[in-house]
């Protein structure tokens, strides 16, 4: 690898004997991400997952044209362009990424902060959930018709139902007979799970640019402060629903433990949590949200679990080609917990409603 990265580097100007502490970093599902040092300044590297992403140029293309749409803001604003939005490095002849045999490689400026895979406490979720939702708006009149559809239909869960469907058929790993109780509460949900992709279809549901993966550690956060600083890990911005963003945030940040935590138990909404991102987000884009949207802000926590589920049970299904893994029960563990976790939301519906009439 290290030969492989130093090569990649010249291509940026960077030579073998200024690269130092070149050392893997950060915990995401998909792409493999290093840090390195060249005079003091600190770089990523990050190897674009080409099985996940097929088409890296369209991919760096849209990254590349939002971040700019976004700098340009941010700068307006009096902001910081560097610190709160991504920054591609080009390479020497200005390419936005490196293609080798080995497959696609960008590199960024680090940003120096953190990311978090939990909350110590609720109340830092309402300046992460603030930080997300200025992100939409700042796109809000962003040319959508414009990016490239990175992973086609990637919040729809009537097709990946569809997916999960042709897993269980094929059966390629041998492993449905040991989740005969997890395909019978995934298959029980058919009739509800087309609420936002019906919606978007219908005209009842506006189609917005929107990030399509608010994981926690998706923002950045003030190292201080614990403030939310900017919203990283860009590759699916594409059209989307305001709800799959909202809804992702809080399937991943208002589950009172990890996503891959095998101890049930410890799985179910932490209400303080939702409600102190769901505060942080409205004060966002209150204004902007539709009727429908808010309606529809509970439910949309519950079937993106139900979603997120039903990917990590069929990747179980499939032998595990998708996410990362570091167990053999890794993704059936993962699959579990979101089905926990979406029975629970469901239980408390009229709850996470209340809570938002209260607000709005
Ligand atoms: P993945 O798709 O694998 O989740 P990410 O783009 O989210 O990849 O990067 C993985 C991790 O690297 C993030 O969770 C974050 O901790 C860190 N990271 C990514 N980009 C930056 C950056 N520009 N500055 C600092 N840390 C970053
Ligand atoms: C992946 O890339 P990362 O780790 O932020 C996945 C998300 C899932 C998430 C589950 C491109 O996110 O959709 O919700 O894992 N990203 C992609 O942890 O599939
Ligand atoms: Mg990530």
């Amino acid at each position: 690898m290290e030969t492989l990265v130093l090569d990649i580097l010249r291509e940026y100007g960077f030579n073998a004997n200024e690269v130092q502490h070149l050392a893997s970093f950060g915990d995401g599902l998909i792409n493999r991400t290093y840090r390195f040092f060249v005079k003091g300044r600190a770089y990523l590297l990050q190897k674009i997952n080409t099985d996940v992403f097929k088409n890296p140029e369209g991919l760096m293309n849209n990254f590349a044209d939002v971040t700019a749409f976004l700098k340009e803001k941010i700068a307006k604003n009096g902001g910081d362009p560097e610190r709160e939005a991504l920054t591609i490095v080009k390479t020497l002849d200005g390419k936005n990424f490196v293609e080798t045999r080995y497959g696609a490689f960008r590199v960024m400026l680090f940003i120096d902060a953190i990311s978090i895979n939990a909350a110590e406490e609720p109340e830092q979720l309402v300046s992460v959930a603030a930080t997300f939702g200025k992100f939409q708006n700042m796109l809000a009149d962003y040319p959508a018709d414009t990016l490239f559809e990175v992973i086609p239909d990637f919040h729809n869960t009537k097709k990946r139902f569809e997916h999960l469907l042709t897993a269980i058929e094929n059966n390629v790993a041998g492993r449905r007979d040991e989740v005969g109780a997890e395909i019978e509460y995934a298959l029980s949900m058919r009739e509800r799970i087309g609420a936002v992709v019906d919606g978007i279809q219908d005209g009842s549901i506006p189609l917005r640019v929107t990030h399509n993966d608010t994981k926690l550690n998706n923002v950045l956060l003030d190292k201080q402060t614990l403030q939310g600083i900017c919203v990283i890990d860009l590759d699916t911005v594409m059209p989307g629903s305001y709800l799959y963003d909202y809804g992702d945030a809080l399937r991943f940040a208002g589950n009172n433990t990890a996503e891959d935590d095998p101890d049930l138990s410890k799985v179910y909404l932490n209400f303080d949590n939702f409600a102190a991102f769901t505060r942080g987000y409205l004060s966002a884009v209150k204004s902007v949200l539709s009727e429908r949207e808010i309606e529809l802000l509970p439910f949309s926590i519950e079937l993106m679990a139900y979603e997120c589920g039903i990917r990590f049970l069929t990747d179980y299904l499939n032998g595990d080609t998708y996410f990362k893994t570091t167990y053999p029960e890794h993704n059936l563990v993962r699959a579990r917990n979101q089905f926990k976790y979406a029975r629970d939301l469901e239980a408390n519906m009229d709850k996470m409603n209340e809570y938002i009439k209260g607000i709005i």
